[in-house]
């Protein structure tokens, strides 16, 4: 396997910080034994934690009114996968990407497939783009792409999402997930209903092109770029189209698509209970769709989150929903922000580990709600840092991945090597 990051200094860093970890980690292992609890079993719920990479994600992000590169910037899709590479060899909580086409549309996928395979990444979920018009492309998508009145532009979403399905089999990817902003600006600008039914009339084509063995993923947004309505606003919706496209279609679950102080974890709770929760994109958020690093903002709604991801794992053991982190990085080193994202995914999923079932069940059934949620809040506090350190060093990770970045270099090194050129591959701004 091809390391970025020499290992040599990776492994200076953790000689270096072992003996405090070690320190750290036996200290919360008493804390934890006088609850009953095994740190043990939640070391492994760490290693075996798992978050895929979005590909626009290493690259710096921007707004509608400005993008400021950083330095060093990924020019193509396979100096993207190097930065995946670094991010999962120092977390080792990463192993899959997940593309997006055809910002990152590779021209020889198995060329592609290769170079992943070399930093020990696989290929997750393959996104469709059908909320910008493409070079060369003869319809454009300014009135919707799936929802389109013009038969021809529909006929040309649809198409694409086909091509990607074809490309991501070649990857090994085993979903699609579809997200459009089609929607509308006005009232009256849309028959609510009639874009609804040619969606739905579009969905159905790329459903029936889906392998055996893949899955399809309705992403829901409530708004922007439709500032009025957007066809698939809500899970809801989500739902219902998931529901009559059959047992392939899943709901995916992104954390910022929804109106303020919406009950999210609840949203987790009816689509698992209806067997309909395909995934998530994680981030983050404080006023609508901010794509904020994930749990920077609303750390105690992730944990919340895992904790019904927990219930529906104890409900059926078989359950395993989709993660993806989907943010975007104005201000920071994408590749700081992505590995921090993801350690602050795995450390909900381990706070979630750690709530007291048994006692919560008993306390709910006894309508004792003040310790009810003290319950909740007992694992929420919980400082699991040590539980994903050890569980990062034993699986031939860095005890604290940003500070091991740093040290390394890494990006000083982009800077020289990837001078930035024109055309290069596309961040999500959106
Ligand atoms: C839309 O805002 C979205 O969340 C979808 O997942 C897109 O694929 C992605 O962002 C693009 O940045
Ligand atoms: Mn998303």
């Amino acid at each position: 396997m091809t390391t970025t990051i020499d290992t040599a200094r990776v492994q200076e860093h953790n000689a270096r910080a072992q003996e405090t970890l070690q320190a750290d980690f036996d200290a919360l292992a008493g804390v934890l034994a006088r609850r009953g609890q095994d740190i043990e079993q939640l070391v492994r719920v760490a290693q075996q934690f798992a978050v895929a990479i979005p590909s626009w994600g290493v690259g710096t992000g921007g707004t509608r009114f400005a993008r400021f590169p950083g330095k060093g910037e990924p020019r193509d899709v396979f100096e993207k996968m190097r930065d995946c590479g670094v991010i999962h060899q120092l977390t080792r909580a990463t192993p899959t990407v997940s593309l997006h086409f055809p910002w990152d549309l590779p021209q020889d996928p198995q060329a592609l497939k290769d170079v992943a395979d070399s930093y020990g990444l696989g290929f997750d979920l393959v996104n469709s783009n059908t909320f910008q018009d493409q070079a060369g492309q003869a319809e454009t998508y300014k009135f919707g792409s799936l929802t389109a009145t013009d038969p021809k532009v529909r006929a040309q979403a649809v198409q694409h999402n086909i091509d990607c399905i074809e490309v991501g089999k070649t990857l090994g990817s085993k979903g699609l997930t579809v997200w459009v902003g089609d929607g509308a600006n006005f009232p009256g600008q849309h028959n609510l209903r009639g874009a609804l039914e040619r969606y739905i009339e579009s969905a159905k084509q790329i459903y029936a092109a889906l392998p055996d063995d893949w899955q399809m993923y309705i992403e829901h947004k409530l708004f922007e770029p439709a500032f009025y309505c957007t066809t698939i606003a809500d899970w809801g919706t989500s739902f219902a189209v998931a529901q009559l496209l059959g047992p392939k279609a899943k709901c995916l679950v992104d954390l910022g698509h929804h109106a303020p102080n919406t009950n999210i974890e609840m949203i987790v709770a009816r689509l698992a209970q209806f067997g309909k929760l395909g995934g998530f994109h994680f981030n983050d958020s404080k006023y609508g769709d901010d794509d904020l690093d994930s749990g920077s903002i609303n750390p105690f709604q992730l944990f919340l989150v895992f904790n019904e991801l927990v219930d529906a794992g104890e409900r059926d053991p078989g359950f395993r929903p989709a993660f993806m982190l989907d943010q975007s990085h104005n201000v920071t080193d994408p590749i700081e922000s992505l590995m921090q994202s993801a350690v602050e995914v795995q450390r909900a999923a381990v706070q979630a580990a750690l709530v007291d079932r048994a006692a919560l069940s008993a306390y709910q059934q006894s309508n004792d709600a003040l310790q009810a949620a003290q319950t909740l809040k007992a694992a929420f506090r919980t400082d699991v840092s040590p539980i994903l350190a050890m569980a990062r060093l034993r699986n031939g990770g860095a005890i604290d991945p940003v500070a091991c970045y740093r040290a390394s270099g890494y990006r000083a090194r982009c800077a020289e090597e990837r001078p930035a050129k024109a055309g290069t591959s596309g961040s999500g701004i959106v």
